[in-house]
């Protein structure tokens, strides 16, 4: 139990150091505690915690239970392809092939300082990297849409996270999948699932969230222009960092969403929960008077452009490459070896 609550190892450290006689029950009792304590306040204690305090916005959040979600005229959210709700979840697809399923809020978000946690599941008979195609956490000016990037719209305005559970590009294997990554579309952008969205990522990380044994979560905080993403999927109580983008400006009133989407190869994609929280921020009087956001944006989105490396040979193609192209150089050389030699006996020629 107490491996579990590492993050407040610290404050256990210290605790027995003052107290050596404390009954070791009691001080697993206490990191109980504190474990629960942190699940109960929702995200680790070891967080640098700059935000006064923040609250749960229901209006903006998806939580059991699901009354009337989807079809009640009350309801907060709007279901749309395959997207069913159980007692449990808001399935988005089965696992089946060929599907896509999305829910949306209807409210536009006005909050400029917001966190987000998304509590998810994907689960499937197939095997790794045998399943597909992952999910889309959203928040874009357009919903309720279809389209190829994970049962959204390509070309969206505003900001995209993708648990991508299929390595299309990754033939190197040079991350791991399910790969957790952020994009923010400005409604020319184009995400590609060929390369999985890499030539658009500003961040991202390998998160083992598929068929997990724990319950797995994910967690977007924005605030003074510097967005975060963490990610919570071994059971432990503290959040890992995932990706960290400042200077990214996101305008406001956008829609919260989730979509998912399978292809050939499928999975369940479930949503538990997505509960947003407005934080409450000191800011100076500069930050206060910020102009308007009318495009989503990065400063310096230079620094996020790859590469993207077309696949490369194998041995075997690389050999045969080779070997024509000695063949076709020496076809060349014979070809200027015969003209040169017809050229240099029209030149006798003309002496004579
Ligand atoms: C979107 O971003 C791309 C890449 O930074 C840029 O070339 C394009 O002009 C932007 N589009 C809009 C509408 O701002
Ligand atoms: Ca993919």
């Amino acid at each position: 139990m107490v491996a579990t609550v590492t993050s407040n190892l610290s404050r256990y450290r210290s605790f027995s150091s003052l107290y050596p006689m404390f009954p070791l029950k009691n001080l697993r009792k206490l990191a109980c505690l504190f474990a629960v304590a942190c699940v109960l306040v929702g995200r680790s204690l070891a967080d640098e915690q700059d935000f006064m305090e923040d609250f749960l916005k229901r209006e903006y959040s998806l939580a059991k239970p699901y009354r009337g979600l989807g079809f009640s005229s009350s309801s907060q959210w709007d279901l749309m392809g395959t997207a069913v709700v159980t007692p449990d979840h808001v399935r988005l697809t089965p696992d089946v092939q060929s599907r896509q399923g999305a829910v949306w809020s209807r409210v536009p978000l006005y909050l400029q300082d917001w966190e987000l946690k998304v509590h998810f599941k994907i689960h499937g008979q197939g095997k790794k990297n045998l399943n597909g195609d992952g999910l889309g956490i959203w928040l874009t000016k357009e919903r309720m849409q279809n389209g190829p990037v994970f049962g959204n719209m390509n070309q969206f305005t505003g900001l995209g996270i993708f648990v991508d559970t299929y390595p299309n590009a990754d033939k190197n294997h040079d991350r791991g999948f399910p790969f957790i990554s952020m994009m923010l579309g400005n409604g020319t952008l184009s995400y590609n699932h060929d390369y999985d969205g890499r030539t658009t990522e500003l961040g991202g990380c390998t998160a083992m969230a598929r068929n997990a044994a724990y319950d797995t979560f994910l967690l977007v905080r924005y605030s003074k222009k510097r967005l975060t993403l963490m990610v919570n999927v071994d059971g432990k109580q503290e959040w890992k960092d995932c990706a960290d983008i400042t200077g990214l400006r996101l305008p406001i009133g956008y829609f919260l969403g989730a979509s998912s989407a399978t292809g050939d190869l499928s999975d369940n994609h479930d949503i538990i929960s997505m509960k947003l929280y407005q934080l409450k921020v000191d800011k100076s009087p500069e930050e206060e008077e910020e102009e308007e956001v009318l495009i989503p944006s990065v400063d310096n989105m230079e620094q996020f452009q790859v590469e993207v490396q077309e696949e490369g040979m194998s041995g075997l193609q690389f050999f045969f490459t080779l070997l024509f192209s000695i063949l076709g150089l020496g076809v060349l050389a014979v070809i200027g070896l015969i003209v040169y030699g017809r050229w240099k006996e029209n030149r006798r020629k003309r002496f004579y």
